[in-house]
Order: C-alpha cells, then sequence, then structure tokens
C-alpha cells in the first residue's frame, strides 16, 4: 500500500488546527501508519527542503517550518500520494479548490498549513528522513474492508 509523509506545519499547530487536519485525512479512510510530534532543527530542514535550495523563498521557508513544533505522520492507502496531495489542495492557498485544508484555512504561500509527500520517490526519502522502521506500525483496522477493497 502506498505510504505518504504529511506535516502539520507550525503555523497549523499554532492555530489549533491540528485536530482538524488529521482528523480530513482520517475520514477519507487513509490508515495512520507513524504519527509524532516535534521541532524539524534547520539540518533536517535543509535535507527535507534540498529542492528549494536557492530559491528565493528558501529562507524564509527554513525559518517556517523551523519556527516551532510540527505533527509529522505517515499516511498509507490506495494513492495516498494524491488522494493527500488533494485533500491538501494548491500550493498557494489563494488557488486551491474550496474544501480543500489550504483553502479552507489559509491565504498565503508561505502559510500554507500542511505538507505531502509529491510523488513516489520523494515520499519514501521523506518518510525515512522523519521516521525509523521501526516507528512505521503496520497493523490492519476492523473497519479496512469498509474503506480498502
Ligand atoms: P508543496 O508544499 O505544495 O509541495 P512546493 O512547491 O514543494 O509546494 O513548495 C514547498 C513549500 O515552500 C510550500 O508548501 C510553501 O510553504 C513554500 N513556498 C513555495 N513557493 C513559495 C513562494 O513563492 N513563496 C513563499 N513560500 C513558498
Ligand atoms: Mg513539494
Amino acid at each position: 500500500m502506498e505510504r505518504t509523509l504529511i506535516i502539520v506545519k507550525p503555523d497549523g499547530v499554532q492555530r489549533g488546527l491540528i485536530g482538524e487536519i488529521i482528523t480530513r485525512f482520517e475520514r477519507r479512510g487513509m490508515r495512520i501508519a507513524a504519527l509524532k510530534m516535534i521541532q524539524i532543527t534547520p539540518e533536517l530542514a535543509e535535507r527535507h527542503y534540498a529542492v528549494h535550495k536557492g530559491k528565493p523563498f528558501y529562507p524564509g521557508l527554513i525559518n517556517y517550518i523551523t519556527s516551532g513544533p510540527v505533527v509529522v505522520m505517515v499516511l498509507e492507502g490506495n494513492g495516498a500520494i494524491e488522494v493527500a496531495r488533494q485533500t491538501m489542495g494548491a500550493t498557494r492557498p489563494a488557488e486551491a479548490a474550496p474544501g480543500t485544508i489550504r483553502a479552507d484555512f489559509g491565504l498565503e504561500v508561505g502559510r500554507n498549513l500542511v505538507h505531502g509527500s509529491d510523488g513516489p520517490e520523494t515520499a519514501a526519502v521523506e518518510v525515512a528522513l522523519f521516521f525509523t522502521e521501526a516507528e512505521l506500525l503496520s497493523y490492519s483496522r476492523d473497519t479496512d474492508r469498509w474503506i480498502f477493497e
């Protein structure tokens, strides 16, 4: 089953939206394989956002993601990466579809509340960046047969 890394960014934590954001993924049926609250160090932030190094918004992005605690989780499900991206909405909240997390709670790209992996390769790298193998729990829910075909 596909896995994706999700982060409730510092603005989501500060604004009291942890539960709301997790709920949106949870009610869609995705299974939580791992979940924890951490503060991202500058070193971890630089590895996670290495692809954006050199862009004008990069220093602000590192500042933002390290500015306070975040909640990181691994979600599982068929097509979890794309499904999670849909639930999050477009990178720029002003362009995100109504009903998505970023549209419903955000206004600005530098305060867009949530991160989700953008493809299978980045998902694998990001999951390994934030979680050890032992932290990734393999289990089934009694409801799985009503959610997964
Ligand atoms: P994504 O989070 O939707 O995958 P990316 O393009 O990978 O979007 O950018 C990573 C993060 O960097 C965004 O979520 C946003 O927080 C920030 N970001 C992207 N573009 C800009 C920008 O033009 N100004 C400020 N921050 C930006
Ligand atoms: Mg991205």
